[in-house]
């Protein structure tokens, strides 16, 4: 990547990068048309790189390097042991760039710049966890008829696709595809338009530790264009989605029509279930992070807060207090919250708030956006509404911004209910120092992951992650993530 090392302490490169290239069978190129897009920094709206517009034929080249590199290169010769100690190095070197690459994915995305660091950190973890658990995939065997022994092993499914989102581009590239290498699988990814800058340079620290050309290829592109061409690819053996339902759809059918498998992680609309015994001292502050953290475009973003109505007033009077301290900024003014990625978020964030302040809805809080932001960025302020009706727009469907809806219940069946209630299945959260409550509660969320006092949006690697209902299907993250991305092979041997 054409970028000048910024110098230390210096966070404003954003002048000096020019032009990123795709990474395909180990070295840097154009798009064979040689179009590109501009990237756009949402802190201010101004151009900070321009990428390759890849097209279908800039796929075939990718996926067909994927191959190569599968079947006839090194990878596949070697041990899991030899492929996990290369992950592992690819973690270190990620460390070892952890600056540059912190402010690569801030600048690009718009997020604070401590939330960069702590994103770049996990995607080292990724690296490290998949790298560390590459030789541990074990298979087993199967008591049969006498004079048989059956052993199931884990074999790897190919090429494997990934398209990955803005707006946790290094960590959903970690956690995908670092699973993905660990099972011997090589892998073409397609990164969001709107942020790929962490991800080539990651690529081309792969490279440098030593990965064979081919291993990991990364095409820049427009969804509809080279995202489209890489999920409806033949010669593709999987694919992992993390993006909107509607094009989870789309890549769903593609799979379908191409007879393979797919993880899809399509969001969601996760509720945090208050009882009035919970400990609002430690919630109140794990209430408010959960939703401005990453300007609340997080897919498990704690959207909902549903509090038990004898306890509603003060509850949401204290998340009200706290939430007006919130400060909005651009990524190096490193405040809780930052810019929505492009202007068509803003746009969405911004008609969820006037609609609901339209219906009537009480706005209990707003956060503020720093005077002194730059112009022509997509700022919008924090916004907590409360009561919010239970059939209204904000409480069913995913706004993806800094925007938390309070709504009461009365008991825990309701409170079930309501949890349940949307079509997503994320994430949930349940507060009680009852334990036996909490229990039951977290057992009846519809969802992949329940927090029990807490609440972890976007963390834990080694947590297996996904969905159910609309929120998608497949686990990622955690030893899950092997059993996804390899397929079970039965071996059958008669020795009688
Ligand atoms: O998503 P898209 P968008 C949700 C969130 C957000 C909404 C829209 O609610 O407001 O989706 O965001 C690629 N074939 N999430 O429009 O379009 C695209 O290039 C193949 C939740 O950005 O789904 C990008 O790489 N690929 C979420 C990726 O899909 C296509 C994260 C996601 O973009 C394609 C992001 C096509 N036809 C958005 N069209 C989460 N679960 O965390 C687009 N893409």
């Amino acid at each position: 990547m054409t970028i000048a090392e910024p110098a230390a302490g210096n966070r404003e490169p954003a002048a000096k990068i020019r032009k990123v290239f795709n990474i395909v069978d180990g070295a840097s190129s154009e798009a064979a048309d040689g179009r590109t897009i501009d990237a756009v920094g949402p802190s201010d709206g101004k151009v900070i790189a321009i990428m390759p517009r890849s097209s279908a034929g800039d796929v075939d080249r990718a996926v067909a390097a994927a191959r190569r590199a599968f079947e006839d290169g090194p990878w596949g010769r070697m041990t899991a042991t030899e492929r996990g100690r290369l992950l592992v190095r690819l973690g270190e070197a990620i460390l070892a760039h952890h600056e540059e690459l912190s402010i690569l994915e801030s600048m690009d995305t718009g997020k604070p710049f401590k939330q960069g660091k702590a994103d770049i950190t996990a995607t080292a973890r990724y690296f490290e966890f998949y790298g560390t658990a590459a030789d541990k995939v074990h298979g087993e065997t199967i008591p049969f008829l006498n004079g048989y022994t059956v052993a199931v092993v884990r074999d790897p499914h190919g090429v494997t696709g990934h398209i990955v989102p803005w707006n946790y581009p290094a960590q959903i590239f970690g956690r995908s595809v670092a699973a993905s290498l660990a099972c011997g699988n090589t892998c073409v990814v397609k990164p969001a338009e709107d942020a790929c800058l962490s991800l080539i340079r990651i690529c081309e620290l792969a490279l440098e530790v030593g990965f064979p050309p081919g291993v990991i290829n990364l095409l820049t592109g427009l969804g509809e264009e080279a995202g489209a061409a890489l999920s409806n690819h033949r010669g593709i053996d999987f694919i992992s989605f993390t993006g909107s339902p509607e094009v989870g759809t789309l890549i769903q059918t593609a799979a379908a029509k191409n007879h393979i498998g797919c993880t899809l992680e399509l969001g969601g609309k996760s509720p945090q279930v208050l009882f009035a015994d919970a400990d609002f001292d430690a919630a109140v502050p794990v209430l408010v992070n959960a939703i401005v953290q990453n300007g609340g475009q997080t897919c498990s973003a704690g959207s909902r807060m549903l509090i038990e109505r004898k306890a509603y007033d003060e509850l949401v009077g204290r998340v009200a207090e706290r939430f007006k301290t919130v400060r909005v900024g651009s990524w190096d003014m490193d405040f809780d919250c930052g810019p929505m990625i492009n202007a068509g978020q803003k746009r969405r964030v911004e008609g969820f708030v006037e609609r609901a302040r339209a219906d009537g809805i009480p706005v209990l809080a707003e956060g503020s956006v720093a005077g002194d932001v730059p112009a022509g960025g997509y700022y919008v302020a924090p916004t907590l509404f409360g009561p919010v009706p239970r059939s209204n727009r904000l409480a069913c469907d995913e706004v993806f911004g800094p925007v938390l809806s309070a709504i009461p219940f009365d008991d825990e069946a309701d409170a079930i209910r309501l949890a349940n209630g949307t079509d997503f299945g994320l994430v949930a959260g349940v507060w009680s120092r009852e334990a036996k409550r909490s229990m039951r509660v977290a057992r009846a969320m519809r969802c992949g992951q329940v927090f029990v006092n807490g609440y972890g949006a976007g963390g834990g690697i080694e947590l297996p992650f996904g969905g159910v209902k609309k929120s998608g299907h497949g686990r990622e993250k955690g030893f899950e993530a092997l059993y996804e991305f390899s397929a079970s092979k039965t071996v059958v041997i008669n020795h009688g």
